[in-house]
């Protein structure tokens, strides 16, 4: 007689399912064949507007980065080998308004979590998602894993204490903890105050005739853009190798914010200078002005590298934009 054994699925929990990368990697995790939770903070409103399709074949589980216990008890409840933590306060501007409550999230709420682990089951595999802000005034060109860090911005400045941090519990707790340091990353899911979904999406109503102009500050910025759902594979890449290390991930190209105009407004068949207003309120006291990341070790010891091209992302961006003004 043939036994049929019933083969347990891995188990993920993601932090911040709720936001883009949540939702790209619960896909993608799913694909894979994990059983995925995700921590959902309380809010008055529903906000599930990004998982949604998917909804059906997560559980998600309450639990809040500024309360250590409601973690231990949706870490007992959920029994994950890997964590991915994607949750945090992630823009950047509203970081300066409201910098103690962006560290107790971006910052403490990592130590908090990470705590969580070692309290319930030291075993589980975590990541932490780091970022190409901790780079800040750039020390060196192109930026790699040992690049050292001169953060410019409350948010930068968290999220260096949440990537040592990281790198402590892996050293002295003996955690397999590990930190991807992405580089900006967006999509059609990108939040809209991000500046590549404000123009997407700008250019969209520009098109439709619903505004006549878009306002932006800092255009000389520079940024090397990539694809989101490009970036959560190298997340759980990260966290197949049984050595825990940290790694760029990025596409190694930059682009100013004026390009992504030009880019963006051309899709549509737009002059971007006739539309595009420079207005100081979006000016940063301390602005990032040029990031470009050397994402070499990532291609080399995990096979990842980044697929879509800025074209095809900022393209992909105004469509869908397009698309939901004009289903
Ligand atoms: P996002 O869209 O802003 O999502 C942030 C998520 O964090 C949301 O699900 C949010 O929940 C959750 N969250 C915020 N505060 C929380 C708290 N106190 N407790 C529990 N959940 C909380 O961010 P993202 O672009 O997906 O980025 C994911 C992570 O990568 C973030 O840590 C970000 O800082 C980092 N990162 C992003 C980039 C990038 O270019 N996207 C690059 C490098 C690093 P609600 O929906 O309830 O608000
Ligand atoms: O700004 C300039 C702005 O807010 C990009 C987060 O995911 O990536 C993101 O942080 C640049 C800056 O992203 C506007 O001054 C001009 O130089 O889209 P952003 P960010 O600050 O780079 C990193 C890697 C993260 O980790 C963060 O979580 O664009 N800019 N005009 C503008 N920015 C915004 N938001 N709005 C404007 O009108």
């Amino acid at each position: 007689m043939q036994r049929v054994g019933i083969v347990a699925k891995t188990r993920a929990l993601i932090t911040g399912i709720t936001g883009q990368d949540g939702s790209y990697l619960a896909e993608f995790l799913l694909s894979q064949g994990y059983e995925v939770f995700g921590m959902i903070r309380r809010s008055s409103t529903v906000n599930f507007e990004r998982i949604a399709h998917i909804q059906d074949k997560i559980s998600l589980v309450t639990g809040d980065l500024l309360d250590e216990v409601s973690m231990i008890n949706l870490l007992r409840q959920s029994r994950p080998r890997e964590v991915y933590n994607l949750a945090a306060q992630s823009f950047v501007q509203t970081s300066w308004s409201q910098p103690v409550f962006t560290g107790e999230t971006t910052a403490l709420g990592v130590t908090r979590l990470l705590d969580a682990i070692r309290i319930v089951d030291p075993e589980i595999r975590f990541y932490q998602a780091s970022s190409s802000e901790m780079f800040g005034r750039v020390l060196e060109v192109p930026q790699t894993e040992k690049t050292p860090f001169y953060p410019r911005s409350p948010y930068g400045v968290a999220k260096v204490y949440g990537h040592w941090i990281t790198v402590n519990y892996r050293e002295s707790h003996g955690v397999h903890a590990i930190s991807g340091i992405l580089f900006n990353h967006e999509s059609p899911r990108r939040g809209l105050e991000f500046v590549t979904r404000k123009i997407s999406n700008g250019v969209a109503r520009i098109k439709m005739g619903l505004d006549s102009t878009l306002s932006l500050g800092n255009l000389d910025a520079q940024r090397d853009w990539g694809f989101a759902g490009d970036y959560v594979k190298a997340m759980w890449m990260m966290l197949q190798k049984d050595t825990a290390e940290d790694y760029v991930i990025a596409t190694g190209e930059t682009h100013s914010v004026r390009e992504f105009c030009e880019v963006a407004f051309s899709v549509v068949g737009l002059d971007w200078k006739k539309y595009v207003v420079v207005d100081e309120a979006f000016m940063r006291p301390a602005e990032v002005d040029f990031l470009v990341g050397d994402s070499g070790k990532a291609q080399r010891a995990l096979g990842w590298k980044a697929e879509v091209e800025f074209p095809s992302l900022v393209e992909m961006m105004v469509r869908n934009d397009l698309e939901c003004l004009h289903p």
